[in-house]
């Protein structure tokens, strides 16, 4: 199982179509995916472009539909939520399909849609995504980050770095660090791994949020590690479901 990290979108080589991959965005993205599935969300489809959401959504009965949308940071006026994964409770979203668009998460989504298996990754969910891993078992897979508008961000290196730990303590014969970017990942990993909020707070987007306002729930939930065992998974293109 060869393992490679890519920090951005736009750092994919164009052309490669990965067989499996997973997806990463700390802060919030793919801890709000995980947490909105893991509390009973039917589905979350993502999209890159705010007009296409806003015109298959409109097919959606209106009574289990909720719209997700987040720019810069904050909610899009005219959108049910934001992005934050303690917003996405079970009572609000039990049942529910969420229908989402974020900065640079969903955008990474779109990016690999074409993947057989295509996973995301949280903190929370860092096992069970590690389990699923090592139980499918495919010959290569792309770790993909979100960053920030197409430049490197700290807290998802540190994701893949925490994936690759345990990968490698698990299954050490079998996995191959596939690029320099993921050794540099579990470099950080190991930097950090013993304060992790410390880490999401110090990079640019922590400070980001934290110029936008309170954000110590996010915080806190976006640094738990291996606290959900839900596997968000792709089930038709752009569609997640708990897996
Ligand atoms: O960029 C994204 O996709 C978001 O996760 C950014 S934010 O944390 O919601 O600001």
């Amino acid at each position: 199982m060869k393992l490679s990290y890519f920090h951005v979108a736009e750092d994919v080589p164009r052309g490669l179509q990965p067989e499996s991959a997973v997806v990463i965005d700390v802060l919030r993205a793919s801890t709000t995916i995980s947490c909105a599935l893991h509390h009973g969300a039917e589905a979350v489809q993502t999209f890159a472009d705010l007009d296409e959401l806003k015109r298959v959504s409109a097919l959606w009965p209106e009574d289990s539909r909720l719209l997700l949308g987040e720019r810069g940071g904050k909610r899009l006026e005219g959108f049910d939520l934001g992005n934050s994964p303690v917003l996405v409770k079970p009572e609000l979203v039990a049942g529910k399909r969420l229908f989402m668009s974020t900065t640079n998460g969903t955008k990474s989504l779109h990016r690999v849609r074409e993947a057989k298996n295509l996973y995301v990754l949280s903190l929370p969910n860092r096992r069970a995504i590690a389990d699923r891993l090592m139980s499918d078992n495919p010959k290569e897979i792309v770790v993909l980050g979100s960053g920030w508008e197409g430049s490197y961000s700290l807290e998802d290196s540190l994701a893949a770095g925490s994936l690759a730990a345990l990968l490698l303590s698990e299954v050490p014969e079998s996995l191959v660090i596939g690029n320099d970017e993921l050794h540099a990942s579990l470099a950080l990993w190991e930097k950090w791994k013993d304060d992790i909020e410390m880490c999401l707070r110090t990079a640019s987007h922590g400070q980001r949020l934290i110029g936008l306002g309170n954000h110590d729930k996010d915080f806190s939930c976006c640094s738990e590690l291996d606290l959900l065992s839900v596997v968000p998974m792709q089930t038709e293109k752009g569609v997640l479901c708990a897996g």
